[in-house]
């Protein structure tokens, strides 16, 4: 409408004025992305996104996401300037691994190689002998193992279990979970299944081993893209955010693509499919970001110190990925 067409070209003005590029996550919503498209930012997985802003010339970064994800992108690009449309924007994995009880946990069996999940404060980065995201922990996991190496594995416990499974490596789990996938139905999957028999089933590794079971291809967020776009099926069933079928569509437009049910199959699921830290990031508050009148509200600092011990295991993970 009016006001949506009039905030974004605000948004694209502000965007020249102030040097910045717009970087959105694929679980943010379908007109966010399509902003960032348009604007010549990009929309990727957590990964992509740092890597994508720390490379870009643009003097300042407005990520549209979840708050470790803007983090990431200070922690890497210090000298830019790293907005957020609101700091609000969290995620339940990160919230679930407070860095006292974690380092305590790590502490408890020092002969351990601490691993940790990209969704995590810059605190516990810091404390971790590596970081890695879904799209790269499998064949990091499988490196330390080769190295007879013992790990420490946190926060989502989902996707340590389907890694320890895949690769036999010995991982001591922290308790965490998104409440995203965490949600998703084997049952009710199965059900479905039923109904769309020639249907190719894309899994993200966050959700339950009983959903994971039932896929034909589990993988990270740019890997269930690619699955999509790749594989013969006409139909797919789709267990991660909601947000993804704007890329996965474009990826693959002549295919049918179903999301995976939720928690009592969408009568009493709680996120349904859609993270709602995630669906903060509305174009009112990316204008607000941008204009930055309460840097509280919108900037992220990351104390030095802590940054340069984050790096390390960032930069690991680069490297390796290179
Ligand atoms: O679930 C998330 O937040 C994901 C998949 C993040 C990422 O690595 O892109
Ligand atoms: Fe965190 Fe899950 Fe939201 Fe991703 S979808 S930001 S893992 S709560």
């Amino acid at each position: 409408d009016e006001a949506k067409a009039e905030s974004k070209a605000k948004i694209k003005q502000l965007l020249k004025d102030k040097d910045a590029v717009l970087v959105a996550h694929y679980y943010t919503d379908p007109e966010i992305q399509a902003l960032a498209e348009e604007t010549g930012g990009c929309v990727s997985d957590s990964l992509e996104m740092a890597r994508f802003g720390r490379d870009h010339p643009a003097k300042t970064l407005i990520v549209a996401g979840v708050k470790f994800m803007g983090e990431t992108s200070k922690i890497l690009s210090p000298d830019k300037t790293i907005l957020m449309p609101t700091l609000e924007a969290t995620c339940s994995l990160d919230l679930g691994c407070p860095i006292d009880t974690f380092s305590e946990f790590c502490d408890a069996h020092p002969d351990h190689t601490v691993v940790v999940y990209a969704n995590t404060s810059a605190a516990v980065k810091a404390r971790a002998d590596w970081v890695v995201t879904s799209s790269i922990a499998l064949e990091i996991v499988e490196h330390l193992d080769s190295q007879d190496k013992k790990m420490i594995w946190g926060p989502d416990r989902h996707l340590g279990s389907y890694i320890a499974k895949q690769t036999g490596a010995d991982m001591l789990m922290w308790q965490g979970e998104c409440i995203v996938h965490d949600e998703f139905q084997a049952k009710a999957l199965r059900e479905l299944k039923k109904i769309h028999p020639n249907a190719a089933v894309l899994v993200h590794p966050e959700s339950p081993a009983s959903v994971v079971e039932l896929a034909d291809a589990v993988g990270s967020t740019s890997q269930l893209i690619k699955a999509a776009q790749t594989m013969d099926n006409d139909t797919f069933i789709v267990a991660t955010d909601k947000g993804i079928f704007y890329k996965m569509q474009q990826a693959a437009p002549d295919k049918n693509l179903i999301a995976a049910p939720t928690g009592g199959n969408g009568a009493t699921c709680k996120s349904c499919a859609h993270c709602p830290w995630m669906a903060m990031n509305g174009l009112k508050a990316i204008e607000s970001a941008l204009e930055n009148k309460d840097p509280s509200q919108h900037e992220i600092f990351v104390d030095d110190t802590l940054r340069l011990d984050a790096l390390k295991p960032l930069d690991r993970m680069l490297d390796f990925a290179a």
